[in-house]
């Protein structure tokens, strides 16, 4: 956040440097166009060629007749109009600092994204972490690219900073823990196809506690339109062949990321593939755990490395 407010007083101070002036664009400055403003405003775009054309709010315009915006311009706006807007932006905006994100997630800023997310994890600060996963995804950006691109490198600098000693285990845990809270608020604002493609049948192995890389392929899963069955960290596979026979799925996405010992971690994946190709279900495996386990199997059709490569697989 230090950053943050670093980067808006350093904005404003310099806006205000420019304004005594004459108001042109300047390089060194971010600014919007006219379809962004609206989507951060959750306007038309005509609202806002109307109120620059009535002088209600401010803008640069470029050589070529362009309208241009700084964040001042529609936070000051917002400060004077309330209520000519609607709370329900892609990131509501309040205040300038909500501006200032809602730019960064219009960019697709992921590296400043990144750090923001994880601070706020760190802080257990759940709405922040939601707006922007939420603001991601009603902005059309695709829901494997939030989950490759930010969810991913967050989840990383947290071992990372573990690792290093910069978080406790206990901060790990709560931080971990915020972002998998928030992913699974973000499935009920996930728009789903009615029409299903297939059933997939997410499995985790018995020692495994590593849940999310999973809970989000079972997100991206959903979105192609299958019916998916989910089950969750520590899943032992006694009787596995009943689960196959209730719901006959056609595939099967197994992770692993731990294997704290593999004759256990072998033996559960080899029955699993026997069951599968047993049943005809294909199976697609993801994680690191997979680096150790055996895992040339008939019944294995890929494995897979980005939430990107599962939606398209
Ligand atoms: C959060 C976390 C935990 C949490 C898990 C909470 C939860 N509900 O998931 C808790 C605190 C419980 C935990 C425990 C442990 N953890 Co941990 N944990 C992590 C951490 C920080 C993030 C894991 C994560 O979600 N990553 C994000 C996912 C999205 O990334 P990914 O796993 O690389 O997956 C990618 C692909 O492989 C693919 N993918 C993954 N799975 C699948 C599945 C399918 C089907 C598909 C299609 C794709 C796919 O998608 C991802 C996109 O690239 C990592 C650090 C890290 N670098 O990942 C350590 C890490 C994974 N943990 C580690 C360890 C050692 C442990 C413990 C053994 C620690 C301990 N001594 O107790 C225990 C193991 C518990 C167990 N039995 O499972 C090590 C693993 C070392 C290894 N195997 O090489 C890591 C790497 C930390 C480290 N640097 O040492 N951990």
């Amino acid at each position: 956040m230090n950053h943050l407010n670093n980067v808006k007083k350093c904005t404003v101070t310099k806006f205000l440097l420019i304004s005594k002036r004459k108001k042109q664009m300047n390089p060194d400055f971010q600014y919007f166009n006219s379809e962004e403003a609206a989507k951060i405003l959750n306007v038309n775009v005509s609202s806002i060629k109307r109120w620059t054309d009535e002088g209600e709010l401010e803008c640069v315009k470029t050589v070529g007749g362009h309208r241009k915006f700084l964040i001042q311009h529609l936070a000051k706006f917002l400060e004077r109009h309330q209520t000519k807007i609607s709370k329900a932006n892609i990131f509501p905006v309040e205040n300038e600092t909500d501006l200032e994100i809602s730019l960064h997630i219009l960019r697709g800023d992921y590296q400043f994204l990144i750090n923001y997310v994880y601070e706020q994890a760190r802080l257990c600060a759940r709405i922040q972490v939601q707006r922007v996963l939420n603001g991601l995804y009603l902005g059309q950006t695709p829901l494997y690219t939030i989950y490759d691109k930010l969810v991913t490198p967050v989840l990383y600098q947290v071992g990372d900073r573990w690792e290093k000693g910069e978080l406790t285990i206990i901060e790990e845990h709560l931080t971990t823990q915020t972002i998998r809270d928030c992913l699974i608020r973000l499935q009920g604002v996930l728009q789903l196809p009615t029409q299903k493609i297939g059933k997939a049948l997410c499995l985790m192995m018995s020692t495994e506690l590593h849940d999310i890389a999973l809970k989000m392929v079972d997100h991206i899963l959903e979105i192609r339109g299958f019916q998916t069955y989910y089950s969750g960290q520590l899943t032992p596979s006694i009787k596995i062949e009943k689960v196959f026979e209730t719901f006959r799925p056609d595939r099967i996405y197994i992770s692993s990321t731990s294997v704290p010992d593999l004759n256990i971690a072998q033996a559960e994946f080899d029955k699993i593939c026997y069951i599968s190709a047993a049943h005809k279900a294909k199976v697609f495996i993801g994680g690191r755990g997979f680096n150790m386990i055996e895992h040339q199997h008939p019944a294995v059709a890929k494995r897979i490395f980005t939430f990107e490569d599962a939606y398209l697989t």
